[in-house]
């Protein structure tokens, strides 16, 4: 048994501050850190959009952050811009331990397609490597700790129960958005597909 810990996403814009903050997402990082030294490997994901990525409102005429449009391949919710390739925004979290990390996956370079999920794009089918990654390394556990709760690390832990990896969420070491029932919706749709929600 081989266990990874990935760490969703804990980046300056979805800290206190940022440009799609977090309630209290940096209130994680201290614990994140410690639990690094846990785990036969450490990797952290990056939300690493170009500018005027289609997730973003601003990208779209007359359209506001939150709204949801219908894109090509099912639903999107439109944010504020944000986690844009080479600001401060995308950068990681300063307090966030970046030294024992194996591999930096980043996702949503694609201009036309989001990715909250480390394993796939937005489309569900475009992978990110990530599952190759783990399967050439013979890794079979995976904990998920990070931002956001009900999106990226909601995406990316169903995707990875669903491929077959022991799968645990320590709830205690994400936050969440919270738009219009997202975080009830996330917590169902983890549980639904296997994920260990833990709290410790
Ligand atoms: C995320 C919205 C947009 C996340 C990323 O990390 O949860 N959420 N991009
Ligand atoms: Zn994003």
């Amino acid at each position: 048994m081989t266990r990874a810990l990935i760490v969703i996403d804990v980046q300056n814009d979805f800290c206190p501050g940022g440009a799609l903050e977090v309630p209290q997402g940096d209130e994680i990082i201290a614990q994140i850190n410690d639990l690094m030294k846990d785990f036969d490997a450490v990797i952290l994901t990056q939300d690493w959009h170009p500018a005027r990525h289609s997730s973003f409102a601003s990208s779209h005429s007359a359209k506001g952050p939150y709204e949801v449009i219908e894109m090509p391949y099912g639903p999107q919710v439109l944010w504020p811009d944000h986690c844009i390739q080479g600001t401060s925004g995308a950068e990681f979290h300063h307090d966030l331990n970046k030294v024992p990390a194996d591999l930096i996956i980043r996702k949503g370079f694609d201009p036309a397609i989001d990715s909250y999920s480390a394993f796939f794009e937005n489309d569900r089918t475009t992978p990110t490597g990530l599952e190759g990654y783990l399967r050439t390394r013979g890794i079979t556990e995976l904990v998920l700790v990070g931002l956001a709760l009900d999106f990226c690390v909601n995406y990316s832990a169903v995707d990875a129960a669903k491929l077959g990896f022991k799968t645990e969420v320590r709830q205690d070491l994400c936050r969440a958005i919270d738009l219009n029932g997202s975080l009830q919706s996330a917590i169902d749709a983890m549980t639904t597909a296997g994920v260990i929600l833990t709290r410790v």
